[in-house]
């Protein structure tokens, strides 16, 4: 049988919103916060309990690699995760299971396809908070395997054009590896939109009257690209999205969205839009594109 991708999914992956959650996993506590995306991750989350599907894929901006891609190569890692940035909001005590044959067979096409590549075998290697909000906000229950994509950072070492070449080669790879693996597949694009942040905390992190866009023309630059999402318009987001990473500082210059909307082969369908909101003055959206015509939904 071919295999698929069921469903991808733009989730931002501020440790605010773990944070926020209070779950048993994370130690610090929190009195609520960002209820806009929480509340849109909650209603995605309910719809991928309704799509069957074997793995999630996810690509994660805070796995920085410098020679290569990497993919997780051992099937359990197991220690706390503590975002270096908010070590107050995030001390997270993950216990996962990963999708080796899936991570090879990508692994594998993509080495053929001529990118540089390498498995992650370290026991103790610590995945990154990225994959972990992702993935606990789309799957809290963390009842399916994932695979981790490292971004190798083109975009830092040569352009965000180049990281926009390499990293659709990534995601056309991918493609040809989930089809021939017979999987049913979930992709994850775990990052903000604009990515400028304050360098400075609300005595109350979760303190929501002190919570709001870094600039208008952050604002400006992620409404159009929702707009062109909405529209079906991603070939064009694609083609513009060096541009719109330069202009707003944003996290699209990791590679993931390029990478999952080039798996995707760059949907002409609408996106579903779950919720957009700041985090620290970041835009993040959550969003998701579903090639099943019958099951794709306008949600907002
Ligand atoms: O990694 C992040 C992010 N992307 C956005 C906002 C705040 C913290 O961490
Ligand atoms: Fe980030």
């Amino acid at each position: 049988m071919t295999g698929e991708i069921v469903l991808g999914a733009l989730a931002p992956h501020p440790p605010h919103l773990v944070y926020a959650e209070n779950p048993e996993q994370n130690e610090a506590y929190a009195e609520g916060g960002w209820e806009t995306l929480r509340w849109g991750y909650q209603r995605l989350a309910r719809k991928l309990k309704t799509i069957d599907y074997d793995a999630m894929v996810v690509f994660t901006p805070h796995w920085q690699t410098y020679i290569g891609t990497h993919f997780l190569g051992l099937p359990h890692f197991k220690s706390k995760s503590v975002d270096p940035v908010f070590p107050n909001l995030f001390r997270f005590n993950y216990d996962l299971t990963v999708d080796v044959e899936l991570a090879e067979a990508m692994h594998d096409e993509a080495s053929n396809s001529g990118i540089i590549t390498k498995m992650m075998r370290n026991p103790d290697f610590r995945v990154d908070y990225g994959t972990i909000v992702s993935c606990h906000l789309l799957n809290p229950s963390w009842d399916k395997p994932i695979v981790t994509i490292s971004s190798n950072r083109n975009t830092h070492y040569y352009s965000a054009e180049v990281m926009n070449e390499q990293s659709a080669a990534l995601g056309r790879a991918c493609r040809k590896a989930i089809e021939e693996s017979g999987k049913k597949v979930v992709l994850v694009s775990s990052h903000s939109l604009s990515h400028r942040h304050f360098t400075t905390e609300a005595p109350l992190p979760e303190d929501m009257s002190k919570e709001h866009i870094y600039n208008h023309s952050n604002y400006v630059w992620d409404m159009k690209l929702i707009e062109m999402m909405r529209e079906g318009k991603m070939k064009q987001v694609i083609d513009i999205l060096p541009e719109y990473t330069e202009q707003t500082i944003a996290e699209t210059d990791a590679g993931a969205f390029t990478w999952m909307m080039s798996a995707l082969e760059f949907p002409q369908y609408p996106a579903e839009i779950y919720g957009y909101q700041s985090v620290i003055g970041t835009g993040n959206l959550v969003a998701s594109w579903d090639p099943n015509e019958k099951t794709r939904e306008l949600v907002l």
